[in-house]
């Protein structure tokens, strides 16, 4: 509401710079738009070499922020300055229209992802191994948000083995084939990518979304599911060369239609579940047919109104509704996948049952959990869930047998990732917001008392730790233009080494990402 304001702002004021009365004088920022973005963003405004520029694509953006842009450009990206080609009105008209809605709704359906779809290397391409010496289950993958580039590390010796351009704007976490072999990404303009870490090279893409979440792929490295906000959608592709198969709307039973929060993996069921934004409904979507009974046990507990009979769920990949109390978000899974924890809107997170779709549990966190970024080891005896808080400094620890908040660690400021290694006594907790976002608390698992507080860059956020294969070292990102990698000694947290890098934000180690090492997201 507040962005419409301003862009009805923006063009009043585009009309009064123009010299007004306002009608007469607005500058046509259709045309303006044909001219000046649409090769580059799509005359539909879906994107193309830049994002698209619809509402509902355009995240944080403000219309005065766009305005800011158009002007000035965007450092180390292909947009120019229009500061000296257009006037102010123009500016501000341009600013506006994006986030005005399109003619005809956006839409991205089978075929338009169809057409959209690229091999880039063909099997018989791709060498039969590593074109590099590193230990290829103890690598790297390093996103670098800041000019939208992976690079490839050498876990043993952390040396860069390569640095490639990616999609803009890579989110969630990238995900890899079960043999650790090939990585998938996902930006937030729709683009899955596949790219070989043995031939050091793409495989394909496609374009599965236009406001895409994240990508999940199935636990026998045949699926690569994707959840999407714009369309409503929850798309499957195959995880060989990306070839799509099939578009599940995402809508709930009685037809409202819902963005996708994200979809995950969940390994021992065979399955996808996939977190809903707008409706009170949480969906698993088996993918494994003819799994043996023991794995397929807990599909025989779906219920009998699972929707196998509404339109969206005929032909493979049929949904399960899990219906809820409300909306869930944000998911953390036991180990087992027994149990999904997700936050809830009104506050608090919910643990549900996947086998029976019930509720088992409410858990009273004030603020909001961030349970993606949640991690679980055994303490005294019992299995134990540490998330952040978006809104909070502090750190919940839950007995996750009994379902109970046991400790409430406090930090200097909200955070947002945690980090650990099973081989590691330590939790790696950064501080993402506020004035501490340069210090990473470290803690101990047993006492669960900070016991250092490092500040790797002064005054630079420092957020998201992985551990090397061996838990031995401990990767910290500098989240600035001017940033690095920073290595530590996992045990004395002496800092051993400092890689430069351009605003490195997430990064994986392909061993403890197919290994589902405890500690590290899944
Ligand atoms: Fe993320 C993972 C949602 C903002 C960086 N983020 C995820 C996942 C979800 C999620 C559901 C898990 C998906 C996966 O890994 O497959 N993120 C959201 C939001 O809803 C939120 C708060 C708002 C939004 O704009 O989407 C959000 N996220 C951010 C950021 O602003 C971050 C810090 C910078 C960025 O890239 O935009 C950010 N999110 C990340 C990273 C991961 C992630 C680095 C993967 C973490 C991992 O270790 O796996």
């Amino acid at each position: 509401m507040r962005r419409r304001l301003w862009a009805e702002a923006l063009l009043a004021v585009a009309a009064l710079a123009a010299g007004g009365p306002v009608a007469a004088a607005r500058p046509d920022a259709r045309a303006l738009y044909a001219a000046h973005c649409a090769r580059c963003h799509g005359a539909d405004r879906l994107g193309g070499m830049g994002p698209a520029l619809v509402p509902g694509t355009l995240g944080r953006l403000t219309p005065e922020r766009a305005a800011r842009v158009i002007r000035d450009g965007r450092p180390l990206t292909q947009m120019p300055a229009f500061g000296g080609r257009l006037s102010e009105a123009e500016i501000a008209a341009l600013a506006a229209y994006v986030f005005t809605p399109p003619d005809r709704p956006p839409r991205w359906g089978l075929e338009a992802i169809r057409a959209s779809h690229r091999l880039l290397a063909r099997p018989g391409e791709l060498p039969t191994r590593p074109v590099h010496g590193a230990d290829p289950m103890n690598l790297f993958v390093v996103v670098e948000l800041g000019d939208h580039h992976v690079t490839v590390l050498d876990g043993d010796r952390f040396e860069p083995i390569t640095r490639f351009p990616t999609h803009r704007a890579l989110h969630g976490g990238p995900k890899f084939s079960p043999d650790g072999r090939f990585v998938y990404f996902a930006s937030r303009d729709g683009w899955i990518s596949k790219y070989d870490l043995w031939g050091l090279r793409y495989v394909a893409e496609v374009r599965a979304g236009i406001n895409t979440r994240n990508l999940a792929v199935s636990h026998d490295g045949r699926y690569v599911a994707v959840g999407n906000y714009l369309p409503h959608t929850l798309v499957i592709l195959s995880a060989a060369d990306l070839r799509p198969l099939r578009v599940i709307p995402a809508r709930e039973a009685p037809g409202r239609a819902s963005r996708v929060s994200a979809v995950y993996t969940a390994p021992p069921r065979g399955s996808f579940v996939a977190a809903l934004k707008d409706v009170p409904e949480m969906w698993e979507i088996p993918y494994v047919a003819d799994a043996p009974p023991v794995f397929r046990g807990p599909m025989h507990d779906w219920r009998p109104d699972s929707g196998e009979a509404s339109p969206v769920t005929e032909g493979p990949f049929p949904v399960r509704r899990i219906p809820l109390d409300g909306v869930l978000d944000d998911f953390f899974f036991d180990p087992d996948y027994r149990f999904v924890i997700g936050a809830a809107r009104e506050g608090g997170a919910r643990v549900i049952s996947l086998v029976t779709g019930a509720e088992v549990a409410r858990l009273p966190i004030e603020g909001l959990p961030h349970l993606g970024s949640g991690i679980s080891w055994v303490r005294e005896g019992r299995r134990v869930l540490a998330t952040p808080n978006l809104r909070r400094g502090a750190i919940s620890v839950i007995d996750m047998d009994r379902w109970q908040v046991i400790a409430e660690i406090p930090t200097l400021g909200p955070g947002f990732f945690l980090r650990s290694h099973a081989r590691s006594p330590y939790v790696w907790a950064d501080v993402f917001f506020g004035p501490h976002r340069d210090a990473m608390h470290v803690i101990d698992k047993r006492t669960l008392k900070i016991v250092r507080t490092l500040r790797p860059a002064p005054g630079k956020t420092s957020a998201h730790v992985e551990f090397t294969r061996d838990g031995r070292y401990a990767l910290v990102s500098i989240w600035d233009m001017d940033g690095a990698l920073v290595i530590y000694d996992a045990r004395t947290l002496e800092e051993i080494r400092r890689i430069p890098m351009r605003k490195p934000s997430g990064k994986y180690n392909v061993w403890n990402k197919t290994h589902y090492e405890e500690g590290t997201s899944h």
